[in-house]
């Protein structure tokens, strides 16, 4: 576990390339050219073959993307400045992107072409061009009106900091009518303002669960089970300004019949962050869009998936203001952020999924690596207690859009994310998908196809993959059951409190959830499990006491030269330690491979930590035969270096677990009538009879 996967670089423009060639764009406006030596945002592709390089890219404050793998990361470059960082840094790049304003303006005319020749695309809902935070707000109103058996539109108790109202709407059958117990489902997008196909996708899902109810089956079912929650845009200011700024404006008037245009207020289209402009204050209604006209408008503002209070202020999100990936003053600092805790904790949410891009990725928690150790808990993270089913859910969703299933920390660590909250403190699942290959928010087309799947994927997509995520809500094998009598109409409710762990910390968190009973006198309620996952006993493996092997070697390497050093395992040990240590302030780094029978190396792990800092490689149960260590010389001086090989028998601890209880309260004309404490596990079904509740 602690080795990170390795990925293949994507092939890149795949999909753009095609929409390109199938569309024509004749009649509509080309961009207006850019003054010359203003810096046009890019996107640029980063070498970072080692640890080291991706660490130190992590500390120039710059917009990375979720677009990473072995030895590469993509980032946003917003300013010439972000550019020189790069350079200063010593990391090489490569531009893919030259200039992101030119995309936006050729995007804007793809999807103006697209719609032009579309009279109804083969999404849910015929749309054919991205929505504006108006567009949602009106498809969720019209879908509530339209069925209002089946949709009711709701407002998050939190309005944004720029003062608009944010909407969801809950789809499932008798939906205005008392909660009956039923599974909840949740479905988010645009947590970060410039992913718009989040939002689509999630939007879409809604629109296609409500007019397939009644005629396909397996939705029908589905839909009468549970209760969908969709809320399509979190970071309602962040994406209005990345959706409006992104807009061609037409000149074609002004330009006595010719054919400009130009893209209004173009930096924000990839803002991604919301409209916090300072910490503890609100913004002035209506304002943001002004005064949030940062560098490459991205620089204002607070990272909401790094806001949650989930192993919040650790690795992975910045505690600095104008950082992309700022994490908030505090835990749960944001109104966006306060609306979703609320939404998930007044409700059993067993599953959910939250809507990113891009990247083609189906991650599940942890954001961050395993062998990590919060201050809060102080033993290693590990890996999620339900991570076999959270895994085998992944992979499910994934083989339908062919995206890759994996930890959410694989790319690199986060916290302070949405599940890094959600999955700990309520044990319901969850998921981020990051959706398409290559863009935040790629010509309409390509929104449409991930939706519904297309080539090997035709029919499939994420849409299958949502209806799988939904199926996993419903199913009682995956979350808790309570059945018994009760007296009709009574409410009952089941409320914890606990210590949600941050990185150095805690906050407390209250899930206070009620259904009413039925006319029939029984209750069925599904609900998640009583004991967080966190609290669950877990084991932990933990190495102690003296080598059973070890050897040690020194040397000099220099600057730009790599030494090679041999090293044989020749029996079964639980761990193999590398070391590599040296006086001198200089940049050593350690790569570690595995020789195989043809003489050829497999890389099996590095190590690359900031300057003056020694290297270090794990390798949990090595199996024997011989490596091959390799100490490479980045920095200028010629060190010598000691290198130490050492093999360990771990010592597996069991960390013993806590029972949590729900409590269970039965109340009648607002009197809490009867109370018990209920100890549920996953997949367990258990019968409490109220009995008392019903007596005078
Ligand atoms: O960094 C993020 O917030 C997500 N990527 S994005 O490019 N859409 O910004 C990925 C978050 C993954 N980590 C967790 N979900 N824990
Ligand atoms: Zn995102």
């Amino acid at each position: 576990m602690l080795l990170r996967s390795i990925r293949r670089r994507i092939a890149l423009c795949g999909v753009t390339t095609a929409v390109l060639v199938g569309l024509t764009t004749a009649g509509v406006a080309a961009p207006a050219a850019a003054a010359p030596d203003a810096f046009r945002p890019q996107l640029v592709t980063v070498d970072t073959p080692t640890r080291a390089d991706k660490q130190l890219l992590q500390t120039l404050g710059l917009d990375l993307t979720e677009h990473a793998g072995h030895d590469y990361v993509e980032v946003v470059l917003h300013t010439a400045e972000d550019a020189a960082a790069l350079v200063a840094a010593g990391l090489g790049y490569d531009v893919r992107i030259p200039d992101l304003l030119a995309r936006e303006a050729e995007n804007n005319q793809l999807n103006a072409a697209y719609a032009a020749a579309t009279e109804r695309s083969p999404l849910p809902s015929g749309r054919d061009a991205y929505r504006t935070l108006d567009d949602y707000n009106a498809d969720m109103a019209a879908l509530a009106e339209e069925h209002p058996d089946l949709v009711k539109l709701f407002t998050l108790p939190h309005a944004s900091l720029d003062g608009r109202p944010i909407y969801g709407v809950e789809i499932g059958r008798g939906v205005q009518g008392p909660e009956r117990g039923l599974p909840v489902f949740l479905m988010l997008g645009v947590h970060h303002a410039r992913e718009w196909p989040s939002g689509e996708h999630a939007m879409e899902f809604a629109v296609d669960l409500v007019s397939n109810y009644g005629t396909d089956r397996r939705i029908t079912d589905l839909v009468n089970r549970s209760r969908v929650v969709v809320v399509p845009v979190v970071n309602v200011d962040g994406f209005h300004m990345s959706r409006t700024d992104g807009e061609l404006v037409d000149l074609r008037t002004v330009d006595e019949g010719g054919t400009a245009s130009i893209l209004g207020t173009p930096g924000n289209a990839y803002k991604r962050k919301n409209c916090r402009l300072v910490d503890g204050q609100d913004t002035p209604d209506g304002t943001c869009a002004i005064a949030a006209t940062s560098p490459g408008g991205y620089g204002a503002g607070v990272d909401l998936n790094r806001n949650y209070g989930g192993y919040w202020g650790g690795p992975g999100a910045s505690d600095l203001f104008a950082d992309p990936t700022y994490r908030g003053a505090a835990p749960f600092s944001e109104p966006e952020t306060q609306n979703i805790r609320e939404l998930i904790s007044g409700r059993q949410v067993t599953t959910l999924i939250t809507n990113h891009t891009f990247s083609n990725l189906v991650l599940r928690p942890n954001g961050a690596a395993p062998d990590l150790v919060p201050g809060s808990e102080g033993i290693p993270l590990g890996d999620p207690y339900d991570e076999d089913a959270l895994r085998e859910l992944g992979d499910e969703m994934a083989a339908q859009n062919g995206y890759t299933s994996q930890h959410a920390w694989e790319l690199y660590d986060t916290t302070g994310s949405t599940e890094d909250w959600s999955y700990n403190t309520t044990g319901g699942f969850g998921y981020t998908f990051e959706i398409g290959p290559d863009e935040f928010h790629p010509p309409f087309p390509e929104v449409v196809d991930e939706y519904l799947g297309a080539g090997e994927y035709a029919g499939r997509g994420n849409r299958e993959a949502y209806l799988i995520a939904l199926e996993n809500a419903v199913d009682p094998e995956m979350h808790s059951v309570l059945t018994g009598r009760a007296p009709a109409g009574a409410i009952l409710r089941l409320k914890k409190t606990v210590a949600t762990s941050t990185w150095d910390a805690s906050i407390q968190d209250t899930l206070d959830t009620t259904m009413t009973v039925g006319p029939d006198g029984r209750y069925t309620w599904h609900v998640n499990p009583s004991t967080r996952p966190v609290v669950m006993d877990r084991q932990v493996e933990t190495v102690s006491g003296d080598p059973v092997a070890e050897e040690s070697w020194t040397g000099t390497t220099a600057p730009l030269q790599s030494t090679d050093q041999e090293f044989a395992v020749t029996q079964d040990v639980d761990l193999l330690e590398i070391t590599l240590d040296w006086p001198t302030p200089d940049d050593l780094d350690l790569e570690v491979y595995r020789k195989n029978a043809d003489g050829s190396l497999t890389q099996v792990g590095s190590s690359g930590n900031f300057v003056g800092d020694k290297e270090r490689v794990l390798l949990q149960d090595p199996a024997q035969g011989t490596y091959v260590l390799r100490v490479i010389n980045f920095a200028s001086a010629t060190p010598s270096w000691t290198l130490t090989a050492a093999l360990f028998e771990a010592e597996t601890s069991t960390v013993p677990g806590l029972v949590e209880n729900w409590t269970l309260t039965c109340e009648r004309d607002g009197r809490v009538v009867q109370r018990v404490p209920v100890v549920i596990d996953r997949g367990q079904q258990l019968r409490v009879n109220l009995t008392a509740c019903g007596r005078r």
